[in-house]
């Protein structure tokens, strides 16, 4: 019997799986399902939940075929009926090693994490993954800025949302979604009474079936879509800390796309704030963290100058959870008031719209001075377009084989010859976000007519001395960025460098997985001069 059930949790949403979360047309949970808890009712005292559900599916099995067909025609369902489309996901808990600064480095100050993290940054993590399909095979990609959160789950009011999730841990979990209609078989959520899909065992795979309904939707105040959690509700303080979290986005009727994504804004962001404990409240294993990472590590919050940007923000954890994340550059508006900082409890879920008017890169963190401290911070960078054309177009080689020559190729663009010029040169350790090199630069004075070309060799005498020539030894070194410094034209006019990294190139060791970047990260500054300073 067990045997039979264990297959039958995995049936690979195949006709079993159908008939079991079986829904009347038009409906949202509907008389079938109460139709089965009545059956399974005869064990008046279910001190037991997982022995409720494993009658409950037997039950269910014997009388699917007869439902399937008799409760299509004799429900009427009293719960919301769901008007809209139906969006589904494809989601897996799995366990995963996090690294809470990928960078290896406090990407805020220029230094080495502080102690007591300075050692060790990377813990063993539960997340919720994204696939494709039912076979779990295809991650769905997520923008890098949502961190240790899973996929943003999305819809549109009146939409009904159709989770097929996975647990693939050694533990039992399941997902509860805040702020979406549900039944008791679709909470997810262990207690006593139970449901269906209060915790799916390890290996075992459960349908939730969820509906977007008025309330679920923006309030009076509201801007146009509201934001919500989702989180592993088994044991749910030791899962929200393993990393069992996630957003829903709920857009209001009418105002979303067909993705779902609120029309009248340009750009969305979701941020976390939260605490992880990793050694049972022993300072090293305390990680104040944005998005599951810290000291200026996540990656992502670019956007373009004039765009009108909303972010979700999203409180969890304990007492020592109070959060006041803080925008530099830019204020905000929330709850019809103007701020820069927005007061965060844990379980919070609020939104902010910020007109991106003030070009650069700005500091994004949350305001309790021991959190900052403890490297709650990130930044955030608004792009605005180049003022002028590049007067040069650089163009890579192959650098990353040894047994191709490390050439750069300079083509001229400026329309008028070039007499000197110098370019400097920098390289990103670990991650996108950490560029070094300042120092190293290095000159040309062949004459370059109009749209003519030169090629720079950079591991020629010029290089040899500085660190670069050897980037292809060192794997820690995952790209280079070139960008030109000063051009003095045949004319007698000069063009020197207005932003940092204007007309720049880049070039990845790994070509599968190259970052896509708009503008290039502040240079972190040279280890050898701070200490200098120091
Ligand atoms: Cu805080």
């Amino acid at each position: 019997m067990k045997h039979a059930f264990g297959k039958f949790q995995l049936a690979p949403h195949g006709r079993g799986r159908r008939r079991l979360h079986w829904q009347p047309v038009g409906g949202f949970g509907g008389l079938n399902l109460r139709l089965l808890r009545y059956a399974s009712s005869g064990t008046a005292h279910r001190v037991n939940s997982s022995a409720m559900v494993r009658r409950t599916v037997f039950v269910a099995a014997a009388f699917a075929g007869f439902l399937g067909v008799s409760c299509a025609l004799a429900a009427k369902p009293k719960t919301p009926v769901a008007k809209g489309i139906v969006r589904s996901y494809y989601i897996a808990a799995e366990d995963v090693d996090w690294d809470y600064a990928p960078s290896g480095r406090d990407l805020m100050s220029g230094r080495p994490i502080p102690a007591p993290w300075t050692n060790k940054t990377v813990w063993r993590k539960t997340r919720y993954v994204e696939y494709t399909d039912d076979t779990f095979s295809v991650r769905k990609p997520q923008p890098e800025w949502l961190g240790i959160l899973g996929p943003v789950i999305r819809a549109e009011v009146g939409d009904s949302i159709v989770v097929h999730f996975l647990n693939r841990t050694q533990r039992a979990h399941s997902i509860h979604p805040h702020g979406l209609h549900y039944d008791k078989d679709n909470e997810g959520a262990r207690y006593v009474p139970g449901g269906m899909g209060s915790d799916v065992a390890p290996g075992g795979r459960f349908t939730y079936h969820w509906l977007a309904d008025e309330g679920s939707g923006p309030g009076p105040g509201d801007p146009s879509s509201v934001v919500w959690w989702y989180h592993s509700h088994v044991d749910s303080g030791i899962e929200a800390n393993a990393g069992l979290l996630g957003p829903i986005i709920v857009t209001a009727k009418g105002k979303g796309g067909a993705d779902a994504v609120p029309k009248d804004v340009d750009r969305e962001f979701i941020t976390m704030f939260m605490i992880f404990d990793e050694a049972k409240g022993k300072d090293e294993g305390l990680f104040h963290t944005i998005n599951g990472y810290f000291f200026g590590n996540l990656p992502g919050l670019t956007m373009n100058k004039g765009e009108k940007v909303r972010w979700y923000l999203l409180g969890m954890g304990n007492e020592k959870d109070l959060h006041t994340p803080h925008w530099h550059g830019e204020t905000v508006t929330h709850w019809q008031r103007h701020t820069d900082v927005v007061e965060l409890l844990p379980a919070s879920m609020t939104s902010a719209d910020m007109v991106a008017d003030n070009p650069g890169t700005w500091m994004y963190h949350c305001h309790v001075l021991d959190h900052m401290e403890a490297g709650m911070m990130a930044s955030f960078t608004i792009v605005a377009p180049l003022s002028r054309s590049c007067p040069l177009r650089l163009r890579p080689g192959d650098w990353w084989r040894r047994s191709e020559p490390s050439n750069l190729e300079v083509i001229n663009t400026a329309g008028k010859s070039i007499r000197r010029l110098s370019l400097h040169a920098a390289y990103f350790v670990n991650t996108a976000q950490n560029l070094n090199g300042s120092p190293y630069e290095w000159s040309l004075t062949d004459e370059i007519q109009p749209g003519g070309k030169t090629t720079v060799n950079v591991a020629d005498e010029h290089f040899q001395e500085n660190p670069l020539a050897g980037y292809y030894e060192d794997s820690k070194v995952i790209g280079l960025a070139f960008f030109p410094g000063r051009i003095e034209y045949s004319d007698g006019t000069v063009w020197t460098l207005g932003e940092a990294g204007e007309c720049f190139t880049l070039s990845w060791r790994n070509k599968d997985e190259r970052p896509y970047l708009k503008v290039l990260p502040p240079l972190q500054p040279d280890e050898e001069e701070q200490e200098d300073q120091d």
